[in-house]
């Protein structure tokens, strides 16, 4: 045992490495450069749904979504979460070693060739099968492959993190892990886990069946495959803001954080109850027995209970320090909230967000609501207002402190009245957008697909004011997206810090409290959660091997 006690982590002098900074600030390079790139083309969609606009030079309505959703889903996230989390490690585990830091290198570059593959490949009109990849639609090979680059790209660089985290566990045997840490290891396993059904469906299935090696391809089972990932992936976009609002927000704010116990729990259920409910992204699919679907709706309603906690903890912060600060009847503390801090400002309205994104949530879980708005552009609403809104606007505080940290910068009044109108320009255009999203979705307006009058269908004229106020919406979140890069700019080159910016830590009501003991047994973590995926996943999925399901040839529809 060490004789750590644990108090300099909460100190604001204690920083991230600065070689381990270099890492971090070469994936949020990638953020920025990915936001522009992914925004561009969100505008340009709505724009062109709206009905008012054609794209030029022969770009594809498709092949742009694509790009969106590949450049925005999979690599500005995927960057953002590597370098958030190596310098969550670095500033509460401490320094990685030079084995840990060239793994995030080499992930790093990993990364980045898997990128340019498939972005190569859609750039060439050889890939427009957007984000989820479903099959009968078949791209390039080379897109399947260099998205498996992206994953294990990740899968490198989490390997550096693991160790990180493991290594301070030997360092300091019978200490409680740093809050931050431990949280990055909850994250970085559910990944390892379900990425494992994202890369066997890519091996085995799309790369043979792309290459012509086999001629048809299992759709259901693809599928499966796919979600059995995309839905824990929801979480693993999710969990590094909720690591910034457990850990981060109650310093920014100056008081304590509700309960570290509580956090650890609520990322435990996490790790549990993400990934044995993929199915229900499935629910109107044939070829998967209701009794599934109805198991892994019932699970999907326990993967709500740590949003719930986390709820509960953050208003029990913001009430407790509105108190502190002197506020006295039942919605004072509301006041008393830090309303010029752009940091708690970009975040506190990513929860709003998350209020209705959430309860939208729990409409596509329920079983026969899902008949009616599944694959409806009211899922696109959904998936807006809660990746598009809590988790990139946490993003954009996240960025505020650690670039400023990192490089040495301050965060100065420019750089703060900038994510100041980052929020509330991004929360009217994402207000707008998302709204008509929701509303044309219940008017069965669907999903994944070009502006078209459907042969001067009735009903298809109601969308058509929707898609218009989605091109508003649009059009404010790509002044928002620039404002964003004005303020990446402003941080890595904005004046010389005298004091190093602080990356803030909280302490929490309960810090000298004894941990939950279970909650680091990793053997017993592992352990219940294959548990629940065996049993979520067993039946249906040896179905599809058992039952004659007709394979399918690809289509290029594009
Ligand atoms: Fe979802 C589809 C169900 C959360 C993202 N989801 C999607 C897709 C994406 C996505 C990308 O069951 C589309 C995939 C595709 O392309 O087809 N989702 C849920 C449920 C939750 C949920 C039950 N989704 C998320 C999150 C996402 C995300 C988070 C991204 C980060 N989703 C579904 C289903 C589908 C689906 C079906 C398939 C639909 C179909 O048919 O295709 C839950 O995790 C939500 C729980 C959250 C809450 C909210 C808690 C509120 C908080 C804020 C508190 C506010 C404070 C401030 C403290 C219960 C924590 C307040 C202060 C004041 C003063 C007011």
């Amino acid at each position: 045992m060490t004789n750590y006690t644990g108090s300099e982590i909460f100190s604001s002098k204690t920083r991230v490495n600065p070689k381990d900074g270099k890492l971090v600030l070469a994936n949020m390079f990638w953020v920025a450069f990915a936001l522009l790139i992914g925004g561009t083309a969100g505008l340009l969609q709505t724009l062109v749904r709206s009905g008012h606009f054609e794209l030029p030079f022969g770009i594809g309505y498709y092949q742009l979504l694509t790009l969106h959703g590949v450049i925005l889903a999979l690599v500005m996230t995927f960057f953002f979460i590597m370098g958030f989390q190596i310098a969550a490690l670095s500033r509460t585990a401490g320094a990685f070693n030079n084995k840990e830091r060239t793994l995030g290198w080499i992930g790093f570059w990993v990364m980045t060739v898997g990128t340019l593959m498939s972005a190569a490949m859609i750039a060439m009109n050889e890939a427009s099968v957007l984000y989820t990849f479903y099959a009968p639609l078949q791209a390039h090979v080379l897109h399947y492959i260099g998205l498996t680059l992206v994953i294990v790209g990740t899968w490198v660089s989490v390997a550096g993190q693991l160790m990180r985290y493991f290594r301070w566990r030997k360092e300091n045997k019978g200490h409680k892990t740093p809050l931050l840490s431990y949280m990055t290891a909850i994250n970085n396993v559910m990944w390892i886990v379900c990425t494992i059904g994202v890369a066997t469906t890519v091996i085995f299935q799309f790369i043979p069946w792309s290459l012509g090696w086999v001629e048809t391809i299992n759709i259901t089972l693809s599928r499966t495959l796919f979600w059995y990932f995309g839905h824990p992936l929801v979480y693993f976009w999710l969990l590094p803001a909720y690591m910034v609002w457990y850990a981060v927000i109650p310093k920014v704010l100056g008081t304590k954080g509700f309960s570290d116990n509580l956090a650890r729990v609520s990322f435990v259920l996490f790790l549990f109850f993400s990934i044995p409910v993929g199915i229900h992204h499935q629910l109107v699919d044939p070829g998967i027995d209701a009794f599934w679907k109805g198991l892994q709706v019932v699970l999907t309603f326990m993967v709500i209970i740590p949003s719930l906690m986390t709820a509960f903890s953050m208003f029990a912060v913001f009430e407790t320090y509105g108190r502190k600060q002197g506020a006295k009847g039942l919605l004072d503390w509301f006041k008393k909230l830090p309303w010029t801090d752009a940091r708690f400002v970009l975040v506190f309205i990513g929860m709003l967000f998350f209020i209705p994104g959430g309860l939208g949530g729990i409409i596509n879980a329920s079983g026969q609501m899902n008949q009616v708005v599944h694959n409806t552009i009211w899922i696109v609403g959904h998936f807006h207002i809660t990746v598009g809104a809590p988790v990139i606007l946490t993003y954009f505080a996240a960025m505020l402190f650690l670039l400023p940290h990192i490089t040495g910068r301050k965060i100065d009044k420019i750089a703060n009245r900038l994510g100041l109108f980052l929020a509330y320009t991004w929360a009217l255009g994402m207000g707008i957008m998302s709204l008509a999203m929701h509303w044309a979705g219940l008017r069965g307006a669907p999903r994944r697909s070009t502006y078209s009058e459907y042969g001067g269908a009735e009903v298809a004229t109601e969308w058509i004011t929707y898609q218009v106020m989605q091109a508003v919406g649009g059009s404010f979140l790509f002044i928002a997206i620039i404002i964003a890069i004005l303020m990446f700019l402003k941080l890595i080159t904005g004046p010389k810090a005298d004091d190093i910016e602080e990356f803030p830590v909280a302490m929490f009501m309960d810090q000298d409290a004894p941990v939950v003991k279970w909650v680091e047994n990793w053997r017993l973590l592992i352990i219940i959660t294959i548990f629940l995926i065996l049993i979520a996943y067993t039946v249906p999925i040896t179905q599809m091997f058992t039952e004659e399901i007709p394979g399918a040839k690809g289509f290029k529809l594009w």
